[in-house]
């Protein structure tokens, strides 16, 4: 299988946290591809249309996209269990995994704000981030005691993804100041084999 990876995408660290804990990463082939917003890129849209990484490419040439979808095929393939089969395990995990996507949505478009020009950035766009990912840290943090005892799967592996982002790219958010419980969360996962081996780096 054929993937579409960056070592700074956070949705592409998703997919290689699931690669690590399903001991899958012989079967991956990875392919640097950079994905822009602006700058849409002509041989990732031969296997994605819609230019996003990560995109997996089948043996039999079939594609696979975004990382949740990925991230379930597989976990199916594996015959893992990152995802809940069923029932309120699966809705809560799944839950998470769209808080840590959608956080992740959120600074990443922010990032792109904040990169325009100062006279042409929008003020009230960054403040509605801001505001945004400061309710969804706070969110999180009041969920610190039902994420410890959830089984590990695909919901931590999100919102961990999505912390790791924010060390990443928003260093002076400084998000660790209002929330306690979810700092000692993180570190209690951070030296996970599947999180160390897939820091993101600027390199590469
Ligand atoms: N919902 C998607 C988001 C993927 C995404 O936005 N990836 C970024 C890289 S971090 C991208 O490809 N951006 C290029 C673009 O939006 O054109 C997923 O979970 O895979």
């Amino acid at each position: 299988m054929k993937l579409h990876w960056s070592p700074k995408s956070p949705y592409v660290r998703k997919v290689m946290v699931c690669v690590h804990e399903l001991q899958l990463l012989t079967r991956i082939e990875r392919v640097r591809s950079v994905a822009a917003m602006l700058k849409p890129n002509p041989a990732l849209m031969q296997d994605n249309p819609l230019s996003k990484i990560p995109t997996l490419v089948l043996d039999d040439g079939s594609t696979l996209f975004d990382s949740a979808v990925i991230c379930e095929y597989l976990n199916d393939l594996a015959g893992g269990s990152l995802f809940a089969l069923r029932g309120p395990s699966r809705w809560s995990a799944l839950r998470w995994q769209a808080f840590g996507d959608g956080l992740l949505d959120a600074l990443i478009l922010w990032r792109n704000e904040r990169e325009r020009a100062p006279e042409s950035c929008s003020k009230e766009l960054m403040a509605a981030f801001e505001l945004k990912t400061r309710a969804t840290l706070a969110q999180l943090e009041r969920e610190v005691p039902a994420l410890r005892d959830a089984p590990f799967g695909i919901g931590h592996i999100a919102v961990f993804c999505a912390l790791g982002y924010l060390d990443f790219r928003f260093d002076t958010l400084q998000w660790r100041a209002a929330c306690p419980a979810l700092t000692a969360w993180y570190a209690s996962l951070q030296t996970r084999p599947a999180f160390v081996a897939t820091e993101p780096s600027l390199d590469g």
